[in-house]
Protein backbone atom coordinates (compact mmCIF):
# COMPACT_ATOMS: atom_id res chain seq x y z
CA UNK A 1 0.00 0.00 0.00
CA UNK A 2 1.48 3.32 -1.22
CA UNK A 3 1.71 5.82 1.95
CA UNK A 4 2.46 9.47 1.60
CA UNK A 5 4.54 11.87 3.82
CA UNK A 6 3.49 15.15 2.74
CA UNK A 7 5.53 16.78 5.21
CA UNK A 8 8.31 15.20 3.53
CA UNK A 9 6.79 15.37 0.29
CA UNK A 10 7.41 11.74 0.33
CA UNK A 11 5.56 8.87 -1.32
CA UNK A 12 6.82 5.43 -0.68
CA UNK A 13 5.09 2.31 -2.86
CA UNK A 14 5.72 -1.83 -2.51
CA UNK A 15 6.32 -3.74 -5.83
CA UNK A 16 6.50 -7.43 -5.62
CA UNK A 17 8.63 -9.55 -8.02
CA UNK A 18 5.92 -12.83 -8.44
CA UNK A 19 6.19 -16.04 -10.13
CA UNK A 20 6.76 -19.43 -10.64
CA UNK A 21 9.82 -21.42 -8.37
CA UNK A 22 13.11 -20.86 -9.83
CA UNK A 23 12.23 -18.48 -12.66
CA UNK A 24 14.90 -15.64 -11.55
CA UNK A 25 12.66 -13.57 -9.22
CA UNK A 26 15.66 -13.56 -6.71
CA UNK A 27 18.22 -12.90 -9.20
CA UNK A 28 16.70 -10.28 -10.83
CA UNK A 29 16.60 -8.18 -7.66
CA UNK A 30 20.06 -9.24 -7.36
CA UNK A 31 21.00 -7.12 -10.60
CA UNK A 32 18.89 -4.31 -9.52
CA UNK A 33 20.60 -3.63 -6.14
CA UNK A 34 24.32 -4.19 -8.17
CA UNK A 35 22.94 -1.65 -10.79
CA UNK A 36 21.48 0.94 -8.15
CA UNK A 37 23.94 3.39 -6.76
CA UNK A 38 24.71 2.66 -3.14
CA UNK A 39 23.33 6.22 -2.09
CA UNK A 40 19.81 5.40 -3.27
CA UNK A 41 19.35 1.67 -1.79
CA UNK A 42 19.34 0.03 1.33
CA UNK A 43 20.80 -3.34 1.82
CA UNK A 44 19.38 -6.36 0.05
CA UNK A 45 17.45 -9.00 2.30
CA UNK A 46 17.76 -12.24 1.26
CA UNK A 47 16.90 -15.51 3.24
CA UNK A 48 17.55 -18.07 1.21
CA UNK A 49 17.01 -22.11 2.35
CA UNK A 50 20.32 -24.10 1.58
CA UNK A 51 19.79 -24.57 -1.93
CA UNK A 52 19.41 -20.89 -2.38
CA UNK A 53 15.16 -20.85 -2.80
CA UNK A 54 13.40 -18.38 -1.25
CA UNK A 55 12.20 -18.83 2.08
CA UNK A 56 10.63 -15.88 2.95
CA UNK A 57 10.69 -13.10 0.94
CA UNK A 58 13.77 -11.11 -0.19
CA UNK A 59 13.36 -7.07 0.19
CA UNK A 60 15.21 -4.33 -1.24
CA UNK A 61 14.64 -0.61 -0.35
CA UNK A 62 15.33 1.79 -3.04
CA UNK A 63 14.62 5.62 -3.76
CA UNK A 64 13.55 7.12 -7.19
CA UNK A 65 14.96 10.28 -6.72
CA UNK A 66 11.96 12.65 -7.47
CA UNK A 67 8.19 12.12 -8.69
CA UNK A 68 7.29 15.31 -9.60
CA UNK A 69 7.79 17.39 -6.55
CA UNK A 70 7.52 14.39 -4.26
CA UNK A 71 10.66 11.87 -3.76
CA UNK A 72 9.63 7.98 -4.47
CA UNK A 73 10.75 5.38 -2.66
CA UNK A 74 10.35 2.10 -3.44
CA UNK A 75 10.11 -1.43 -1.20
CA UNK A 76 10.72 -4.06 -4.08
CA UNK A 77 10.13 -7.36 -2.47
CA UNK A 78 10.06 -10.97 -3.97
CA UNK A 79 7.88 -14.07 -2.92
CA UNK A 80 9.41 -17.34 -2.60
CA UNK A 81 7.59 -19.11 -5.71
CA UNK A 82 7.03 -22.41 -4.54
CA UNK A 83 3.79 -23.80 -4.81
CA UNK A 84 3.48 -24.73 -0.94
CA UNK A 85 4.46 -21.18 0.23
CA UNK A 86 1.17 -19.33 -0.52
CA UNK A 87 0.37 -18.58 3.10
CA UNK A 88 3.51 -16.57 2.37
CA UNK A 89 2.98 -15.23 -1.04
CA UNK A 90 -0.17 -13.38 0.60
CA UNK A 91 1.30 -12.10 3.46
CA UNK A 92 3.88 -10.50 0.74
CA UNK A 93 1.28 -9.58 -1.68
CA UNK A 94 -0.71 -7.16 1.00
CA UNK A 95 -0.86 -3.26 -0.29
CA UNK A 96 1.13 -3.96 -2.88
CA UNK A 97 1.35 -1.22 -5.24
CA UNK A 98 2.42 -3.28 -8.39
CA UNK A 99 3.41 -6.63 -9.56
CA UNK A 100 6.42 -7.65 -11.54
CA UNK A 101 5.73 -11.30 -13.19
CA UNK A 102 8.82 -13.19 -13.92
CA UNK A 103 7.66 -16.26 -16.30
CA UNK A 104 10.11 -19.19 -16.91
CA UNK A 105 10.99 -19.62 -20.36
CA UNK A 106 12.02 -23.47 -20.03
CA UNK A 107 9.70 -24.94 -22.18
CA UNK A 108 8.88 -27.36 -18.87
CA UNK A 109 8.16 -24.36 -16.71
CA UNK A 110 4.64 -23.52 -18.90
CA UNK A 111 2.04 -25.38 -16.48
CA UNK A 112 3.79 -23.30 -13.68
CA UNK A 113 4.48 -19.99 -15.18
CA UNK A 114 0.58 -20.69 -15.57
CA UNK A 115 -0.48 -21.82 -12.35
CA UNK A 116 1.78 -19.14 -10.68
CA UNK A 117 -0.15 -16.22 -12.50
CA UNK A 118 -3.92 -17.80 -12.02
CA UNK A 119 -2.47 -18.14 -8.23
CA UNK A 120 -1.59 -14.37 -8.33
CA UNK A 121 -5.02 -13.52 -9.75
CA UNK A 122 -6.93 -15.36 -6.93
CA UNK A 123 -4.10 -13.76 -4.11
CA UNK A 124 -5.04 -10.07 -5.26
CA UNK A 125 -8.65 -10.79 -5.51
CA UNK A 126 -8.40 -11.68 -2.03
CA UNK A 127 -7.61 -8.50 -1.19
CA UNK A 128 -10.15 -7.11 -3.73
CA UNK A 129 -8.13 -6.05 -6.65
CA UNK A 130 -8.74 -7.10 -10.16
CA UNK A 131 -5.48 -7.46 -12.16
CA UNK A 132 -7.20 -6.25 -14.94
CA UNK A 133 -6.65 -2.59 -13.16
CA UNK A 134 -3.71 -3.01 -11.31
CA UNK A 135 -0.23 -2.09 -12.41
CA UNK A 136 1.18 -5.18 -13.72
CA UNK A 137 4.49 -5.96 -16.15
CA UNK A 138 5.38 -9.53 -17.80
CA UNK A 139 9.26 -10.19 -17.28
CA UNK A 140 9.92 -13.35 -19.72
CA UNK A 141 12.77 -14.60 -18.18
CA UNK A 142 16.11 -17.15 -19.17
CA UNK A 143 15.70 -15.98 -22.66
CA UNK A 144 19.47 -17.27 -22.87
CA UNK A 145 18.01 -21.11 -22.93
CA UNK A 146 19.19 -22.82 -26.45
CA UNK A 147 15.62 -24.31 -26.24
CA UNK A 148 13.15 -21.08 -24.94
CA UNK A 149 9.92 -21.16 -25.60
CA UNK A 150 8.66 -18.97 -28.21
CA UNK A 151 7.89 -15.51 -27.35
CA UNK A 152 4.28 -16.25 -29.00
CA UNK A 153 4.05 -19.46 -26.73
CA UNK A 154 5.01 -17.22 -23.41
CA UNK A 155 2.22 -14.34 -24.37
CA UNK A 156 -0.21 -16.77 -24.71
CA UNK A 157 0.66 -18.53 -21.82
CA UNK A 158 1.01 -15.75 -19.52
CA UNK A 159 -0.01 -12.59 -20.58
CA UNK A 160 -3.40 -12.48 -22.17
CA UNK A 161 -4.07 -9.30 -21.19
CA UNK A 162 -1.30 -7.63 -23.13
CA UNK A 163 0.21 -5.45 -20.35
CA UNK A 164 3.61 -4.19 -20.88
CA UNK A 165 6.05 -7.27 -20.94
CA UNK A 166 9.81 -7.86 -21.52
CA UNK A 167 12.39 -10.35 -22.81
CA UNK A 168 14.89 -10.67 -19.78
CA UNK A 169 18.02 -12.58 -18.85
CA UNK A 170 18.64 -12.11 -15.03
CA UNK A 171 21.85 -13.71 -14.69
CA UNK A 172 23.54 -11.42 -17.08
CA UNK A 173 21.12 -8.83 -16.55
CA UNK A 174 19.17 -8.27 -19.78
CA UNK A 175 16.02 -6.52 -19.37
CA UNK A 176 15.91 -6.14 -16.12
CA UNK A 177 16.10 -2.44 -15.49
CA UNK A 178 14.07 -1.82 -18.48
CA UNK A 179 10.88 -4.16 -16.67
CA UNK A 180 11.76 -2.36 -13.60
CA UNK A 181 11.52 1.25 -14.82
CA UNK A 182 8.14 0.34 -16.91
CA UNK A 183 6.73 -0.83 -13.46
CA UNK A 184 8.10 2.62 -11.91
CA UNK A 185 6.13 4.25 -14.48
CA UNK A 186 3.24 1.89 -14.23
CA UNK A 187 3.18 2.67 -10.45
CA UNK A 188 3.72 6.56 -10.62
CA UNK A 189 0.64 6.53 -12.86
CA UNK A 190 -1.37 4.27 -10.75
CA UNK A 191 -0.40 6.31 -7.84
CA UNK A 192 -1.39 9.78 -9.91
CA UNK A 193 -4.96 8.21 -10.91
CA UNK A 194 -5.72 7.49 -7.29
CA UNK A 195 -4.32 10.97 -6.23
CA UNK A 196 -1.79 9.68 -4.18
CA UNK A 197 0.67 11.95 -5.65
CA UNK A 198 -0.88 15.29 -6.76
CA UNK A 199 -0.33 15.45 -10.96
CA UNK A 200 2.57 17.17 -12.78
CA UNK A 201 1.60 20.72 -12.94
CA UNK A 202 2.65 22.69 -16.16
CA UNK A 203 5.83 23.91 -15.16
CA UNK A 204 8.96 24.00 -17.12
CA UNK A 205 11.21 22.64 -14.26
CA UNK A 206 9.13 19.94 -13.71
CA UNK A 207 10.36 16.33 -15.09
CA UNK A 208 7.25 15.30 -17.57
CA UNK A 209 6.04 11.62 -18.59
CA UNK A 210 5.55 12.02 -21.95
CA UNK A 211 6.61 15.09 -23.71
CA UNK A 212 10.21 15.46 -25.71
CA UNK A 213 10.85 18.75 -24.06
CA UNK A 214 12.30 18.56 -20.34
CA UNK A 215 14.27 16.08 -18.84
CA UNK A 216 11.15 13.10 -18.58
CA UNK A 217 10.76 10.86 -15.87
CA UNK A 218 12.33 8.31 -18.01
CA UNK A 219 15.43 10.41 -18.07
CA UNK A 220 15.32 11.30 -14.47
CA UNK A 221 15.08 7.55 -13.29
CA UNK A 222 17.60 6.56 -15.71
CA UNK A 223 19.71 9.15 -14.18
CA UNK A 224 19.20 7.60 -10.99
CA UNK A 225 19.78 4.36 -11.79
CA UNK A 226 23.92 3.30 -12.86
CA UNK A 227 23.27 1.44 -15.70
CA UNK A 228 27.06 -0.33 -14.76
CA UNK A 229 27.01 -2.14 -11.62
CA UNK A 230 28.40 -0.16 -8.83
CA UNK A 231 31.66 -0.61 -6.97
CA UNK A 232 31.61 -3.05 -3.90
CA UNK A 233 30.79 -0.66 -0.73
CA UNK A 234 33.83 0.26 1.25
CA UNK A 235 34.67 -1.94 4.36
CA UNK A 236 33.04 -0.65 7.57
CA UNK A 237 33.63 -1.50 11.09
CA UNK A 238 29.88 -1.57 11.88
CA UNK A 239 27.64 -3.93 9.71
CA UNK A 240 25.68 -1.60 7.25
CA UNK A 241 22.31 -0.45 8.01
CA UNK A 242 19.97 -3.36 7.06
CA UNK A 243 17.02 -2.51 5.01
CA UNK A 244 14.18 -2.15 8.23
CA UNK A 245 16.62 0.13 9.85
CA UNK A 246 16.48 2.05 6.67
CA UNK A 247 12.93 2.66 7.33
CA UNK A 248 13.00 3.79 10.43
CA UNK A 249 12.32 7.28 12.12
CA UNK A 250 15.37 8.66 13.23
CA UNK A 251 14.57 7.73 17.23
CA UNK A 252 14.36 4.07 16.42
CA UNK A 253 17.06 3.62 13.90
CA UNK A 254 19.42 2.29 16.72
CA UNK A 255 16.49 -0.86 18.13
CA UNK A 256 16.11 -1.19 14.50
CA UNK A 257 20.06 -1.90 13.63
CA UNK A 258 20.20 -4.09 17.17
CA UNK A 259 16.83 -6.11 15.51
CA UNK A 260 19.69 -6.33 12.38
CA UNK A 261 22.48 -7.56 13.81
CA UNK A 262 21.20 -10.04 16.17
CA UNK A 263 19.47 -11.49 12.81
CA UNK A 264 22.75 -11.40 10.74
CA UNK A 265 24.68 -13.39 13.54
CA UNK A 266 22.10 -16.06 13.99
CA UNK A 267 20.51 -14.69 17.63
CA UNK A 268 16.75 -15.04 16.34
CA UNK A 269 15.26 -14.81 19.80
CA UNK A 270 17.37 -11.63 20.62
CA UNK A 271 16.04 -10.38 16.99
CA UNK A 272 12.36 -11.32 17.87
CA UNK A 273 12.88 -9.58 21.11
CA UNK A 274 14.36 -6.53 19.51
CA UNK A 275 11.55 -6.45 17.10
CA UNK A 276 8.64 -6.86 19.05
CA UNK A 277 10.29 -4.05 21.82
CA UNK A 278 10.84 -1.46 18.56
CA UNK A 279 7.26 -1.99 17.33
CA UNK A 280 5.99 -1.59 20.76
CA UNK A 281 7.76 1.78 21.50
CA UNK A 282 6.62 2.77 17.44
CA UNK A 283 3.08 1.96 17.85
CA UNK A 284 3.31 4.25 21.07
CA UNK A 285 3.45 6.95 18.90
CA UNK A 286 -0.21 6.58 17.69
CA UNK A 287 -1.58 7.37 21.24
CA UNK A 288 -2.62 5.38 23.82
CA UNK A 289 -1.47 1.99 26.18
CA UNK A 290 -3.66 -0.67 24.14
CA UNK A 291 -1.94 -2.49 21.54
CA UNK A 292 -4.84 -3.51 19.01
CA UNK A 293 -5.75 0.09 19.19
CA UNK A 294 -2.93 1.59 18.33
CA UNK A 295 -2.10 -0.69 15.32
CA UNK A 296 -6.00 -0.29 14.12
CA UNK A 297 -5.19 3.98 14.58
CA UNK A 298 -2.16 3.39 12.24
CA UNK A 299 -3.99 1.09 9.86
CA UNK A 300 -1.85 -1.64 10.79
CA UNK A 301 -2.95 -5.62 11.00
CA UNK A 302 -3.33 -6.05 14.61
CA UNK A 303 -3.11 -9.81 14.11
CA UNK A 304 0.88 -9.26 12.81
CA UNK A 305 1.40 -7.78 15.97
CA UNK A 306 0.15 -9.73 18.31
CA UNK A 307 1.68 -12.97 16.36
CA UNK A 308 4.92 -10.95 17.36
CA UNK A 309 4.69 -10.72 20.82
CA UNK A 310 3.43 -14.43 21.08
CA UNK A 311 6.43 -15.17 18.99
CA UNK A 312 8.62 -12.51 21.50
CA UNK A 313 7.13 -14.70 24.38
CA UNK A 314 7.87 -18.17 23.44
CA UNK A 315 11.75 -18.16 23.58
CA UNK A 316 12.32 -20.15 20.88
CA UNK A 317 12.74 -18.70 17.92
CA UNK A 318 13.62 -19.93 14.09
CA UNK A 319 14.76 -18.23 11.55
CA UNK A 320 11.18 -17.63 10.08
CA UNK A 321 10.22 -16.14 13.19
CA UNK A 322 12.98 -13.54 13.07
CA UNK A 323 12.62 -12.79 9.70
CA UNK A 324 8.37 -12.61 10.54
CA UNK A 325 9.74 -10.15 13.01
CA UNK A 326 11.83 -7.99 10.61
CA UNK A 327 8.58 -7.48 8.48
CA UNK A 328 6.06 -6.15 11.20
CA UNK A 329 8.96 -3.63 11.97
CA UNK A 330 9.26 -2.73 8.62
CA UNK A 331 5.58 -2.26 8.15
CA UNK A 332 5.48 -0.63 11.42
CA UNK A 333 7.78 2.15 9.84
CA UNK A 334 5.97 2.57 7.00
CA UNK A 335 2.75 3.01 8.93
CA UNK A 336 4.25 5.75 10.75
CA UNK A 337 5.66 7.82 8.33
CA UNK A 338 2.25 7.62 6.79
CA UNK A 339 0.59 8.84 9.49
CA UNK A 340 3.78 11.60 9.66
CA UNK A 341 5.00 10.08 12.88
CA UNK A 342 7.18 10.23 15.25
CA UNK A 343 6.50 14.29 15.03
CA UNK A 344 9.66 16.45 15.59
CA UNK A 345 8.60 17.27 19.09
CA UNK A 346 8.52 13.47 19.89
N1 LIG B 1 19.95 -19.50 -17.76
C1 LIG B 1 19.40 -18.67 -16.90
N2 LIG B 1 19.32 -18.99 -15.61
C2 LIG B 1 18.73 -18.10 -14.77
C3 LIG B 1 18.24 -16.86 -15.19
N3 LIG B 1 17.72 -16.20 -14.13
C4 LIG B 1 17.91 -17.00 -13.07
N4 LIG B 1 18.52 -18.15 -13.44
C5 LIG B 1 18.90 -19.28 -12.59
O1 LIG B 1 17.71 -19.91 -12.12
C6 LIG B 1 17.88 -20.39 -10.78
C7 LIG B 1 16.80 -19.84 -9.90
O2 LIG B 1 16.92 -18.43 -9.80
P1 LIG B 1 16.30 -17.61 -8.57
O3 LIG B 1 16.48 -16.19 -8.86
O4 LIG B 1 16.80 -18.14 -7.28
O5 LIG B 1 14.78 -18.03 -8.71
P2 LIG B 1 13.53 -17.59 -7.83
O6 LIG B 1 12.45 -17.23 -8.78
O7 LIG B 1 13.92 -16.57 -6.84
O8 LIG B 1 13.15 -18.96 -7.10
P3 LIG B 1 12.34 -19.18 -5.72
O9 LIG B 1 12.98 -18.33 -4.69
O10 LIG B 1 12.41 -20.64 -5.41
O11 LIG B 1 10.92 -18.78 -6.01
C8 LIG B 1 19.29 -19.95 -10.37
O12 LIG B 1 20.16 -21.04 -10.57
C9 LIG B 1 19.62 -18.82 -11.33
O13 LIG B 1 21.00 -18.69 -11.57
C10 LIG B 1 18.35 -16.53 -16.59
O14 LIG B 1 17.95 -15.46 -17.09
N5 LIG B 1 18.95 -17.47 -17.39
MG1 LIG C 1 13.84 -16.46 -4.81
Amino acid sequence: MSTVNVMAREVAAKVVFYGPGLSGKTTSLKRIYESIKPSLRGELMSLPTEADRTLFFDFLPVRVEKVGDYALRLALYTVPGQVFYNATRKLVLQGADGVIFVADSNPGADDSNRESMANLEENLAEQGIRLDSFPLVVQYNKRDLPNAMTLEQMRSSVNSRGVPDFETCATNGEGVLDTMKEMVRLVIKDLRARKVVPSPRPKRELPKLDTPEGPGLEAKIREQLNEKPAPPPPKAVLPPMGAVATLAPAVLIDPARAAEVCFSKGDYDGCVRACSEAVSRGLSFAGGSERGAQAFLLGMDGRDVLDLERRAASGASRVDDAAFALYVLAQTFVRLADAGLPTPQQ
